[in-house]
């Protein structure tokens, strides 16, 4: 009952020890040194080359190391068919997106760009700010971790809207879903977070035209994924000053070349895909509760459909 890990991205040995704190019995095995390949029931993978996980005859469930599933959906070769792929849901991943989202809606919400500015020229000058309940934020996204962000937000009285595909019902928030929900939603945001999953109907869909639809003076914080936005769309929007600024934490090319405008634009906050890492001593707990469902003879939660993508 050997759990395989492969990813060169994570740290196995935290890994190692997070797990075996909690199931000393399931024999812990770091990819290439599989041992036997019959005794692999689950996998652990991020970017897993394309042999490693076809030629496990036994192979019950494969773990994304993400929440977004593009490190496992980028190499469909890699996956055996008929093996479910499960999402990771866990607690450090959201509320670390929480956290996230809100340092980046209170840093323009209460304009830490243009104060840093003004020290950098030691210039002394207050202005008045909007309060909270003044600001709106829209959602692209109402999944676990738009839901989460949702919840920080509201809690520090910004008003709220999330879009989803499907019509949701969630506490102090609007809710618009769909194609004509997304027209709604963007026209009344002031500050527009994207925590889409990266799918063919979402890649591209921060474009001209959204942005066009947004508030002049609008901000954009992309927690998601790079391609979601058409980065000359989004230059030409911050340079003409349709949009005041941005929060990127994502990139479609990671890491973001030195070359690319984005790293010394001055309307652009820049982190390095660090929004919600996984994190082995909360995850841990999240895999161990879907290999006990698996025992259980239930399904594992979270698993990816692959019809609609995500
Ligand atoms: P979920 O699958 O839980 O939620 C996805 C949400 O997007 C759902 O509300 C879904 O709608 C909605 N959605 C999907 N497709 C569409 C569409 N075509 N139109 C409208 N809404 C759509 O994902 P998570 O919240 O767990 O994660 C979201 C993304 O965050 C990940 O895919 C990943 O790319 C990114 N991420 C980034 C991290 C970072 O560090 N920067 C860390 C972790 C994740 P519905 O509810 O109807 O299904
Ligand atoms: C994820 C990520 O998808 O880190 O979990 O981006």
């Amino acid at each position: 009952m050997t759990l395989l890990f492969v990813s060169a991205a994570d740290d196995p040995e935290e890994w190692a020890g997070a797990l075996a704190a909690l199931r000393p019995d399931i024999p812990f095995r770091v990819w290439p040194d599989v041992g036997d390949p019959a005794a692999v029931r689950y996998a652990l993978a991020w970017r897993p080359p394309a042999d490693a996980l076809p030629g496990l005859p036994n192979l019950q469930a494969i773990f994304s190391l993400g929440a977004g599933i593009d490190g496992l959906a980028d190499v469909p070769e890699a996956l055996p068919p008929g093996v479910p792929v499960v999402r990771m849901v866990e607690e450090g991943l959201s509320a670390g997106m929480a956290e996230y989202v809100a340092w980046q809606v209170l840093d323009w919400h209460r304009g830490g760009a243009l104060y840093r500015a003004q020290q950098q020229a030691g210039e002394w000058r207050r202005r008045r700010s909007k309060l909270a309940g003044e600001r709106r934020i829209g959602i692209l996204g109402l999944g676990v971790l738009g839901q989460s962000a949702a919840r920080m937000l509201t809690g520090l009285g910004f008003p709220v809207a999330g879009w989803s595909r499907t019509a949701k019902t969630v506490d102090q928030v609007v809710c618009h879903h769909g194609a004509d929900g997304l027209a709604d939603l963007v026209a009344g945001s002031d500050i527009l977070v994207n925590l889409l999953p990266l799918t063919p109907q979402t890649e591209g869909l921060i474009n001209a035209d959204l942005i066009a639809a947004l508030p002049k003076g609008a901000v954009l914080i992309n927690a998601a994924r790079g391609r979601h936005v058409v980065d000359v769309d989004l230059l030409a929007a911050l340079d003409s000053g349709h949009l005041a600024g941005a929060a990127l934490d994502v990139f479609s090319t990671e890491p973001l070349p030195p070359d690319h405008p984005f790293w010394r634009h001055p309307r652009i906050a820049l982190t390095p895909h660090v929004a919600a890492l996984t994190l082995a001593r909360t995850a841990a707990p999240a895999v161990v509760a879907q290999i006990a469902r698996i025992e259980r003879g239930e399904a594992p939660l979270h698993v990816v459909d692959t019809g609609r993508g995500y």
